[in-house]
């Protein structure tokens, strides 16, 4: 396994055979890297060569997402409305089985990580229900740890997926099922709660849960950005940042949006390990609704911050074609890879 170290990673110039490797293991863009890039009609063939000591996509290494068994450009749009039916009462109960996997991913081209996730993917399925719903999850642990899933959310005491409460922790296979009314309507999320609980989390047992408002919420472009990083290196700092898992994904290949359609980004931060994140777009602003419970937004912005656990609703449009920029605005998370490209089309 690749070794890792985030400070020799910034300290540039790079000098020595080690760094090298490392700056070679690890994609390393910036921002003006990209936009150079966009400028340019593309990536290939731009950047900044052997003499500036970084490696990136365009050098030929990505990451597998077949080997990975997931695509962050498909977790995007990802929704996963699980099966339903209805009661005599006529209410409705949505059923999901999630499994506690563990997984070894690659997180970074040539960077592999020995992760715990849900249904083997990392951010696990983006569950979705609408409010007032009957909620009935089943949790098969089929790892070689004991975990839990914890939901954000109205929900009873025994069925809040901490140790010591209800079933409590789920011992490997082990499996117990959380019921609960879906409420509030709102973007919440979901992780293990076991302790020590920063392993729990940073090892990838996290996801996005969306409660849909009764009356549902205007058409949109909607898509999920779970803001994460990897402790490659097990030295309790984040070797790797992104949105949905694999760094630079949306650089190499930007997310589509229309021209004046209303784009929706449902985000969530679970970085653990640093005490904040945030979201920056460019060229736009766009109303914010914190947690995504309010009609009315708090703020017409373009950065936002969240510390872990925090998540909102993101509502804006595009009048312009071309390229945007959306990355942390933390530089150093955008150049260890939490940073991408919208690419607007007619
Ligand atoms: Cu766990």
């Amino acid at each position: 396994m690749t070794q890792l170290t985030r400070r020799s990673l910034l300290a540039l110039p790079v000098a020595g055979a080690g760094a090298a490797a490392l700056h070679a293991a690890v994609p390393h863009r910036h921002p003006w890297d990209g936009e150079a890039a966009a400028a340019g009609g593309g990536h290939e063939g731009h950047g900044n060569g052997a003499g500036g000591g970084h490696a990136n996509f365009r050098d030929g290494r990505t990451v597998d997402h077949r080997a990975n068994g997931f695509d962050p450009h498909e977790i995007l749009r990802d929704f996963d409305w699980g099966t339903t039916r209805r009661l005599p009462t006529g209410r409705v109960v949505r059923e999901w089985t999630l499994h506690a996997l563990d997984r070894e991913i690659e997180v970074a081209p040539g960077v592999r990580f020995a992760a715990w996730t849900y249904n083997g993917r990392i951010p696990g399925p983006t569950l979705r229900c609408r409010e007032g719903e009957l909620l009935r999850i089943t949790f098969v642990n089929a790892s070689e740890h004991p975990h839990t899933i914890h939901f954000h959310g109205i929900h009873p005491s025994a069925m809040d997926g901490v140790g010591g409460l209800g079933a409590g922790e789920i011992q490997p296979g082990s499996r117990t099922v959380y019921e609960f009314e879906a409420q509030p309507a709102g973007l919440h999320l979901y992780h293990c709660h076991v302790r020590p609980l920063a392993e729990h989390i940073a090892k990838g047992l996290y996801g996005a849960f969306i409660v849909d408002p009764a009356g549902g919420r205007e058409d949109a472009d909607e898509v999920v950005m779970v803001m994460n990083g990897f402790d490659t290196n097990f030295d309790r700092a984040n070797e790797v940042y992104a949105a949905n898992t694999i760094g630079f994904a949306y650089m190499n290949a930007p997310i589509v949006a229309k021209r004046d359609e209303l784009v929706r980004v449902y985000l969530v931060n679970v970085l653990e390990y640093d005490l904040i994140n945030s979201f920056h777009l460019h060229g736009n602003l766009f109303h914010y609704f914190p947690t995504g419970t309010g009609t009315t937004p708090s703020e017409f912005t373009d950065t936002v911050m969240l510390c872990q656990g925090q998540r909102g609703i993101l509502e804006w449009r595009f009048p312009q074609l071309g390229k945007f920029m959306f990355h942390a605005h933390q530089s150093e998370f955008t150049e260890l890879g939490w940073q991408g490209f919208f690419e607007v089309v007619e």
